[in-house]
């Protein structure tokens, strides 16, 4: 495992870009805000100073109302890289991290995680501080702005903000809006150019995620009536427990710096409480995506409805049933590779597009950390090994064919090697 080690630093060398890393130099060339949560982490262990550096330029970037944005674009990027840039967002000014600009978007808020996992590993009570109220504006916001279902969960207004853009929990949502091939013909996109077209998301969807991101920018980004007003309003499984995770956390930072945290404790209960209540179906065993618009759960079996397992206070019951689903031919936990990002039994898996199908390593990194929270040391172990195996073998590459364990889309992708660096500590 020693030269997995050394490749995963080189590939985080390779995508630094002096104060970010990239998540691909291929395909995403700037910086992604939960790629930088998850780097961070790896980063950690080989490279503490970049690990806080990463996490302060997203954070600088920070808006005023408190959301941290999907991207930060980096304007030495020349515009033809990486479509829909800067151009298309038309966000505002960036005022301490200029000139940078944003997407209006935001991502799974895993960053007080990573936050207190760099802090864990440095010691660094100092950059501690800096974060803890940037990590509750980020909070705050979600909670203030993104409660559109008015439940206690979180929604997102885009599938890009979920971080699993083709997800099938959101085809019955994403089939309402109309795709206009117009679109695309205005906009050229490069991903589908740069990895194959078969392992990307369809142009029907694409044509579908301008739509709805245009909508989003032509209100100016305000979240004012989401159910009245925008297209496109989900409650996903994964964010949501990020979310929740995010807040217990910030209860273990609020205690290292010596603040007062029961608040924080108290919303990651709620939130617990109100994902049960919303987001899990005793039928199927697992979290579903709900549709706030129409008030329907997704009946898709996808991967971000295990990812709650990483939640500490659920009920035995839930965890329990979690870990059947997990287990089960549907996902193949325990078998000889990781978990898939969507039912292998379903009629529509898709063993190579994007997240129909495939696996993502960060996906069963949380597996992993929800096994080892809930008490199953022996399984995680399985699913840990499982997942250094397939990067050993294929390389850190963006996700993995769940038949043969082949690479699939960017290769020498962050993430995977920063996890991986974290796995193998
Ligand atoms: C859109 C960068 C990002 C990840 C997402 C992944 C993909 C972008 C794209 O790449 O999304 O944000 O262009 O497809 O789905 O999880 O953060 O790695």
């Amino acid at each position: 495992m020693a030269a997995l080690r050394a490749r995963a630093v080189q590939v985080l060398d390779l995508n630094w870009a002096g104060d970010h890393t990239v998540p691909a130099r291929s395909l995403y060339p700037h910086q992604w805000s939960w790629d930088s949560a998850f780097t961070a982490i790896g980063l950690a262990h080989v490279r503490p100073d970049r690990a806080w550096r990463e996490l302060h330029t997203l954070f600088r970037a920070q808006w005023a109302d408190g959301r941290v944005p999907h991207i930060v674009f980096n304007p030495e990027v020349p515009a033809e890289n990486y479509f829909p840039g800067p151009g298309f967002w038309d966000a505002p000014a960036t005022p301490h991290l200029p000139p940078r600009s944003t997407t209006g978007l935001v991502q799974p808020p895993v960053h007080a995680l990573a936050v207190h996992e760099v802090f864990r590993r440095t010691g660094d009570r100092g950059r501690l501080a800096w974060f803890y109220p940037r990590l509750c504006a980020q909070q705050d916001y979600l909670a203030a702005r993104r409660d559109a279902g008015a439940d206690g969960l979180v929604s997102i207004t885009h599938p890009w903000e979920s971080g699993l853009d083709n997800s099938p929990g959101w085809d019955t949502a994403m089939a309402r809006v109309p795709a206009d091939p117009e679109l695309l013909r205005v906009h050229r996109r490069r991903d589908n150019v740069v990895a194959a077209p078969a392992h990307r998301p369809t142009d029907e969807d694409y044509s579908r995620f301008l739509a709805i991101a245009g909508a989003y920018r032509d209100r100016g980004y305000d979240d004012t009536d989401l159910v009245g007003r925008h297209p496109f309003v989900m409650e996903c499984p994964s964010f949501n427990a990020l979310y929740a995770l995010a807040e217990s956390t910030l209860a273990e930072i609020a205690a290292e710096l010596g603040r007062p945290g029961a608040h924080h404790r108290e919303r990651a209960r709620a939130v617990v409480t109100a994902m049960v209540a919303h987001l899990h179906d005793r039928r199927t065993g697992m979290f579903h995506a709900r549709d706030v618009l129409s008030g329907e759960r997704s009946p898709a079996r996808c991967v971000n409805g295990l990812v709650p397992l990483v939640l500490p206070g659920l009920p035995d019951e839930v965890v329990t049933s979690l870990i059947e689903v997990a287990t089960s031919p549907r996902f193949g936990l325990g078998g000889p590779l990781p978990v898939t990002s969507y039912d292998r039994t379903a009629a529509d898996f898709d063993a190579v597009r994007y997240w129909r199908g495939p696996i993502w390593i960060n996906m069963n990194w949380l597996l992993r950390r929800g096994l080892i929270g809930h008490g199953r040391a022996a399984l995680a172990a399985v699913l840990r090994d499982r997942t250094l195996g397939l990067i050993d073998a294929g390389g850190s590459f963006e996700y993995y064919d769940p038949r043969t364990g082949a690479g699939l889309g960017a290769p020498e992708f962050s993430w995977t090697a920063a996890l991986a660096l974290d796995l193998l500590s």
